[in-house]
């Protein structure tokens, strides 16, 4: 069995998308990639000559956490309490200038950039499974490639590709490359990178609840960053699929894969494509029961759960990413909600997958 099939049968277990509560916990659009560890250290130092150039100030408070409305998944429920402290934020997605800016600083290496080590990737896969030809574990990362038809949304096997040389500088794979994007948001990024490059910039992740914080701009429930008007109403809001996913984009918001950052109207506290464009990574592990623990109460600045549990994938450690890609349609995840989320494991990058930084209030 090669890689791809590995994750074929990850996805197939991994990616159900009979929606919605109580059916299904959670939802997963990008595929588990279940490459390998990094020695990365999980925790960051923010640094206090920080440069808060491009971050705002998000003003702490007190909000309900969790799913508005029927599109929400069950993992998304109960809603809960949370208050958060201030914290400054990036106004936009980490951009590939600014990844590039830390990558010739340090010579860093992005997991999609190395072979895959198979003593590792076997640990989050079912006991037993074979190990994959050597010519598999080659450094690749998730592409997405467009069906020429419609598909059942079941098997996302039909529009992921593991392909061998994609990473943040080729994000289609070889022949493509980042010339003439460096306002676009960095992709293929793992967690671990997310976490080097904020480690290196003295910024940190946002915890999941500072991130749902973020999005809801101080309006109370909305469904969106935008408030509660139909994604398709008006003028575009966010850089999202239109169309028949996955084969027929109709680009009204004018782009297919990424979009330059700050093309769309900010929300209420300033932040750029909080919903949309690329997937945003959190700090927190995935516990898809972890808001059962926190019914009823009210929790101050919650840091997640402290242990990731995912039963559509029971042996894989998973992390949190917020906000929807130019992929997400209604029809699928519509991950560009105020609540919807995403597990991932960390080692998992893909053409959609980015992220923003924070700072706590010092
Ligand atoms: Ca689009
Ligand atoms: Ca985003």
């Amino acid at each position: 069995m090669n890689i791809r099939n590995i994750l074929i049968l990850i996805i197939a277990i991994g990616c159900q998308q009979t929606p919605k509560p109580p059916q299904t916990a959670g939802h997963s659009c990008t595929p588990t990639q279940s490459r390998f560890s990094s020695s990365v250290s999980i925790t960051s130092h923010e640094k206090l000559d920080v440069n808060l150039k491009e971050m705002v100030l998000i003003p702490g408070g007190r909000f309900s956490m969790g799913g508005d409305d029927d599109q929400a998944w069950r993992d998304e429920y109960p809603k809960h309490m949370v208050v958060v402290d201030s914290f400054w934020m990036d106004v936009h997605e980490v951009t590939n200038a600014q990844f590039s800016a830390f990558v010739e600083a340090t010579g860093y290496l992005t997991t999609a950039e190395k072979a895959v080590d198979w003593e590792e990737i076997k640990k989050e896969l079912p006991p037993g499974t074979p190990k994959p030809d050597a010519s598999q574990l080659a450094p690749a990362s998730l592409v997405f490639v467009p069906t020429d038809k419609p598909v059942s949304l079941l098997d996302v096997s039909q529009w992921w590709q593991w392909r061998q040389g994609a990473n943040w500088r080729q994000p289609e794979g070889p022949g493509s490359s980042i010339v003439g994007k460096d306002n676009h948001p960095v992709v293929h990024v793992s967690w671990f990178d997310a976490v080097a490059y904020c480690d290196w910039v003295g910024k940190r992740l946002p915890t999941e609840a500072e991130w749902e914080y973020a999005s809801r701009g101080g309006l109370t429930d909305a469904v969106y960053a935008w408030g509660n008007e139909d994604l398709r109403s008006g003028k575009p809001k966010a850089n999202t699929w239109e169309g028949a996913f996955p084969f027929r984009n109709d680009k009204r918001d004018g782009y297919y894969f990424t979009a330059p950052v700050q093309s769309y109207q900010p929300n209420n506290y300033g932040l750029y494509d909080i919903a949309g464009n690329v997937w945003e990574w959190c700090a927190d592990l995935y516990h898809e029961d972890y808001y059962k623990t926190l019914a009823g109460k009210t929790t101050h600045n919650p840091q997640g759960p402290k242990t990731s549990y995912d039963s559509n994938e029971p042996y894989a450690l998973k992390r949190i990413s917020r906000g929807g890609s130019f992929l997400c349609h209604e029809s699928y995840c519509s991950g560009y909600r105020n609540s919807m989320r995403m597990k991932t494991t960390p080692d998992t990058g893909s053409l959609h997958t980015g992220f923003r930084a924070v700072v706590s209030l010092r």
